[in-house]
């Protein structure tokens, strides 16, 4: 086999045009990868505690591709949230903003619930919404709890997508307790064996509920395939990953390859399988030849919530945890990762906020930081790439409302100091308590006696700060139906006899709702615009004299209504009267319930489709489905279609805080 000369030359005429073509396009490609702006990935937790991770020192959790993820990056040993609580948190992460700005935190209650009506406000630019304008991807992966109500949810706030839980994942508790069950007693059967049908809380995608209760033993994997996916179908372009986990908050879960694998408990087999859901980004990234173009930053929302004692995790040398203002509430983890940017194994001693991340990201993708309100994050990149000192120098301790605590360089001055879930109230400080964080990390030697200049320069601080402070409008405190009532303690306007066979009497006695004994049966309802379907009816009784029996509700369902006997024969009974009256495959009877004469009882109903739930005092005495019941009016069933109404059997009884709300279906 041999080649001519001119053979020779077209091939290596065809080599060369290759090597050109090959070494161009080379050329070329570096130009785009440099103009290219990084990936970012914001992993945060909930709950976690600053001593919960090998890297930070840790014993008996392994948490080893956390502690590489420092060994090839950067571990941040004075990094903050924002908030000692979650919302007020997730607030700040994600708006570079302290959350009394937007409003995201309050003095009544701390954070959102299912039944809140507020969340993050339309005006607030979230990270995601500003990369957005830069051509990112942006994904919300994992809890929300900045709103559940549509108009607060992450597709209206610039994430393209979400799959998750929009709050706690202790919320929407359905679970009762046992008649005569200690508080100390359910509350451990409640979260010491905790399972996923205790909480009735639903997973989203995007804006659509897809499960309800969540499956919250696998929901740590399904985030990380979520994340996982994300990022394979956007290696093409930048993209922002919020993945923010649910656990270690309580009720812990961990899926059954994790379960029982650490030395420290449940508590460590959730850190441990976080720890394997960073791996997966991790290599994720890697897989995709995205890693030196990502940056990835791991925290939580708060510290650790040290009443849950082993459920909760721990603060390691930080005073106290989650819920209050000492260094355990809130400082917590920092670990950034970017491969080729981030020297490996260095540690930072320079102050960080969560806030920050959302000035980084916005730098270094090149979009504008608003300018036209005061945005609290600062630029890390400095001290990411090594190149230059932090531009923080302190930190803003608020709990709810009210600024507690001014951390300047090593010295915190804490103005108003309380415990965190023990019931205490604030204690103010005419004098604040001094601790030098260097020196004394646990917060155990004030030193304020010693450093009269530093306390006036941070309340010099604390001035220049509240001279521009403008206070956002709280969102957590509105709720999405408050209390309609039905009786207003004065005249029985509205109420009406409907001829029961009784012959009693009902008037007014000193605000409460009489009804007298008659022959029989005694009642009066009230033609009303109770919902018929979603609403939540409460009401105070009790029984003023006379034998056994005591006292009947009814109230609306659909077309129908619903009577439920209190006392009398064998406990409580409830049947839905219109389809069978009081048949027994409808009816719920419980454990026989003896009124005490002159003992007010509250009784709660709740009927949303398709269920009926009916509480006496804190005790769930009726719990029927109704769904694919024919809840649809037949002709001759006219008559039994009823408003509320109250009847009492063969005694008296008063009424009184008869209320009412619609509740979201
Ligand atoms: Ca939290």
């Amino acid at each position: 086999m041999s080649f001519s000369k001119r053979r020779l030359h077209q091939v290596s005429a065809a080599l060369l045009a290759t090597l050109v073509a090959f070494l161009t396009t080379d050329l070329s490609l570096n130009a785009a990868d440099k103009k290219k702006t990084p990936n970012f990935v914001i992993i945060f937790c909930d709950d976690l505690g600053y001593g919960d991770l090998g890297c930070y020192g840790n014993p008996t959790i392994a948490t080893p591709n956390l502690d590489r993820m420092a060994a090839e990056g950067m571990r941040f040993t004075q990094f903050y949230s924002a908030a000692c609580v979650c919302t007020p948190s997730r607030a700040a992460i994600l708006t570079g903003r302290l959350p009394v700005r937007s409003g995201m935190c309050s003095d009544k209650r701390r954070v959102l619930f299912p039944d809140s009506s507020g969340g993050l406000p339309q005006s607030e630019i979230t990270i995601a919404r500003a990369l957005k304008e830069k051509g990112y991807s942006t994904a919300a992966v994992g809890k929300w709890h900045l709103g559940h109500l549509p108009e607060y949810l992450p597709t209206s706030h610039g994430f393209d997508s979400y799959f998750g839980i929009p709050y706690s994942n202790d919320m929407d508790r359905i679970l009762a307790k046992k008649k005569g069950e200690p508080n100390p007693d359910f509350r451990k059967r409640l979260f010491w064996t905790p399972k996923s049908e205790y909480w009735n809380v639903p997973i989203l995608r995007d804006k659509k509920e897809v499960e309800r209760p969540a499956d919250q033993t696998t929901i740590t994997r399904r985030y990380t395939q979520e994340a996982v996916k994300f990022i394979g179908k956007n290696k093409e372009n930048p993209f922002f990953l919020y993945l923010a986990h649910s656990m270690p908050h309580v009720p812990l879960f961990a899926s059954k390859e994790f379960n029982g694998r650490s030395r420290r408990g449940l508590y460590g087999d959730v850190i441990e399988e976080i720890d394997w859901s960073v791996g997966q980004v991790m290599s994720a990234l890697k897989k995709n030849g995205l890693d030196e173009d990502t940056l990835v930053f791991f925290t939580s929302d708060n510290g650790p919530w040290l009443i849950f004692n082993d459920h909760g995790g721990t603060a390691g040398l930080l005073r106290n945890g989650k819920g209050c203002t000492w260094d355990g509430g809130m400082r917590e983890p920092g670990i950034a990762w970017w491969p080729g940017t981030i020297k490996p194994a260095s540690v930072t001693h320079e102050l960080g906020s969560t806030m920050d991340l959302f000035t980084t990201c916005l730098t270094l993708a090149g979009a504008e930081v608003p300018a036209d309100r005061i945005i609290d994050g600062k630029d890390m990149t400095p001290i990411l790439t090594g190149r230059g000192k932090g531009k923080r120098d302190s930190i803003f301790y608020y709990r709810g409302e009210q600024l507690y605590a001014l951390r300047k360089g090593s010295f915190k001055a804490h103005f108003i100091t309380q415990g965190a879930y023990d019931g205490t109230k604030p204690e103010k400080h005419e004098q604040p308590l001094l601790f030098n964080l260097d020196v004394d990390p646990s917060e155990k030697w004030d030193v304020a006696q010693n450093h009269p200049e530093v306390l006036a320069d941070i309340a010099e601080e604390v001035k220049r700060h509240q001279r521009k402070l403008k206070r956002g409008k709280v969102q957590l405190d509105a709720r999405i139906n408050d209390w309609t009532p039905l009786f207003d303690g004065k005249t029985l306007k509205g109420w009406k006899d409907p001829n029961f066979p009784g012959g009693g009497e009902a008037h007014v006695e000193k605000g409460d709702l009489v009804i007298e004994m008659g022959e029989m049966l005694s009642g009066i309802t009230w033609s009303n615009d109770v919902p018929r379907m979603n609403y939540e009816l409460t009401l105070d009784a009790k029984k003023l004299q006379g034998s056994d029996f005591f006292c009947g509700l009814t109230f609306p369902v659909g077309t129908n209504s619903v009577t439920l006997i209190m006392g009398g024969w064998g406990g409580a009974v409830v049947g839905i009267s219109s389809i069978d009256h009081m048949d027994a495959s409808d009816n719920e009877t419980t454990d026989y319930i003896r009124f005490d004469n002159d003992k007010w009882y509250r009784v709660s109903v709740k009927v949303t489709k398709p269920k009926i739930e009916v509480w006496l005092d804190a005790e769930k005495i009726v719990d029927v489905e109704i769904e694919g019941r024919r809840l649809g009016m037949r002709p001759g069933d006219i008559e039994l279609n009823m408003p509320l109404g109250l009847a009492t059997f063969q005694t008296s009884s008063a009424f009184r805080n008869l209320k009412y709300r619609k509740i979201k279906p």
